[in-house]
């Protein structure tokens, strides 16, 4: 029996270049569907809540393009890591990490999306970035594509909906594996398939009324997306063999609400829907049988190219990964009391605590997804972001002092290790925005992840000096003892 983590765990630390970056118009860079996303730090915390927020219109798409500012757009300046990344990863390397897990700006290689040839100013950086973890012994955990894609994709092609996105797609992800291929050690062709259901614009660039059909608009998409992910696989599999292509969801972990049959049916169903679904497609490589019935109950119908079925079958990922915040209960109750979660509002569970923003924390609820992960694919799984959402207070000597998120780290570590020990083949964990970074769904700097402080505010106003937070302490201390030293 294991006892504990193995010697090689990849411990990590995550980030993604559109919230992290910044210079949206800097070195050939191109617009991309993130930096359209408006932000106002007047908003109050209900307004930042909002899932309109989070949904693109006609009217909002084209006053983003319109508009040159920065304060309100925040994904345009991130945390500057564009200028700061070399200080950054002396950081990272005192901190300890093993993996860096960032996205590549699909905008920063090929600015418009269907350019012919690459922007190798794009490419020159993350070469640079690369060389340099490597050069500290810090591995890369690539995220081919986190969000955003390039406006023009958008404007010209109407995104994921047409096949032609998933052919620049493909030069895309080629022009990687081919230029990148030596310096990166795991690839995530796609962030959180499944937010292409939950959150259609960020997952799949769907601009809300220009749709007749909604719905049906999202799946095509997500098929559009199956294809290229399988294809990506095929590539990066021929181009450079051996090489590790993973697939990735972020995790609704989900317990019926009583014993009551119907809510454990429930609960199989929402699982199906939510989650597995996406997995299915990628690890196991069809469309599982459970959807047939959903797609017909739900009037949706994908239009599929001969010889789709057969690229999915063929090309599988290597290794199975997610993201953990929260978990949720299922209930064929109506009028269930409800929460916040990472990208959907989920029923609440009376025995959870939550989180400033309302995720329900769980420890265990992670030590239960990697059992059923690695049970149903019997693959290597990674926990590609975990980490609590809180708000961070500097004390005037400029310390900070954050128990709160090394309580959480530590718990959920600790159902790591058990999870380890109940056999589960787990290779990394890289914690979710270790140094602070713009929120994804609310846009906001005071929602900090990290365990490395970074000084500015919703407005964009500070510093941006980085500073270590108490956890910064703590989580290296983890690191180095390799997940055994937990006090
Ligand atoms: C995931 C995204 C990340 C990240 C995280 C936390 O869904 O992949 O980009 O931001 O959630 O969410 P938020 O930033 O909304 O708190």
């Amino acid at each position: 029996m294991r006892t504990g983590f193995p010697k090689d765990f990849l411990w990590g630390g995550a980030m993604a270049a559109s919230q992290a970056e910044g210079s949206y118009d800097q070195g050939g860079k191109g617009l991309d569907t993130q930096d359209l996303r408006y932000f106002d730090a007047a908003w109050s915390k209900e307004e930042r809540a909002l899932k309109q927020n989070r949904r693109m219109n006609g009217e909002k798409f084209d006053a983003a393009l319109a508009s040159g500012d920065l304060e309100h757009y925040p994904f345009r300046r991130g945390i500057d890591f564009y200028h700061r990344w070399r200080e950054d990863l002396d950081l990272f390397a005192e901190l300890g990490i093993k993996v860096l897990r960032t996205s590549i700006s699909w905008a920063r290689i090929y600015p418009n999306g269907d350019d012919e040839t690459p922007n190798e100013e794009g490419l020159r950086f993350y070469m640079d970035l690369f060389d340099a973890c490597h050069a500290k012994g810090i591995k890369v955990f690539a995220t081919i594509l986190h969000y955003n894609i390039p406006v023009h994709l958008v404007q010209k092609y109407g995104g994921w909906k047409s096949r032609k996105t998933v052919e620049c797609f493909l030069r895309y992800t080629r022009t990687l594996f081919e230029r990148l291929g030596d310096r990166v050690d795991y690839w995530l062709p796609f962030n959180e398939f499944n937010a292409g259901k939950f959150n259609p614009y960020n997952g799949v660039c769907l601009v809300e009324d220009q749709e007749e059909d909604y719905s049906n608009a999202i799946f095509q998409c997500l098929h559009h997306q199956f294809i290229a992910n399988a294809l990506a696989v095929k590539q990066g599999h021929e181009i450079l063999p051996g090489s590790k292509i993973g697939g990735m969801i972020a995790r609704f972990t989900t317990y019926p609400a009583t014993c009551k049959p119907a809510d454990v049916m429930q609960m199989i169903h929402d699982d199906q829907y939510s989650n597995w679904f996406y997995l299915d497609v990628m690890a196991r490589g069809r469309y599982p049988a459970y959807m047939e019935r959903y797609f017909e109950a739900e009037g949706i119908h994908i239009q599929m190219e001969p010889g789709d079925e057969e690229i999915l079958r063929a090309n599988t990922v290597d290794f199975v990964s997610f993201s953990y915040y929260f978990s949720q209960i299922s209930t064929t109750e109506q009028g269930w009391e409800k929460t916040s979660g990472n990208l959907i509002m989920a029923n609440k569970n009376p025995y959870l605590e939550t989180s400033e923003w309302g995720w329900q924390k769980d420890p265990v609820g992670l030590r239960i997804t990697l059992n059923q992960v690695y049970d149903r694919y019997q693959l290597p799984v990674f926990v590609a972001e975990n980490g609590l959402g809180a708000i961070d207070v500097p004390e005037a000597d400029g310390s900070i002092h954050d128990p709160y998120r090394i309580d959480y780290l530590r718990s959920h570590i600790e159902q790591m290790r058990e999870a380890v020990r109940d056999g589960v083949d787990l290779i990394g964990y890289t914690m979710w925005g270790f140094i602070d970074l713009v929120s994804c769904g609310s846009m906001e700097m005071s929602k900090r992840y990290g365990v490395i402080y970074v000084d500015q505010d919703d407005a964009g106003r500070g510093t941006l000096a980085r500073s270590r937070k108490d956890s910064f302490y703590w989580y290296k201390k983890c690191i180095e003892s390799g997940g055994e030293d937990l006090a």
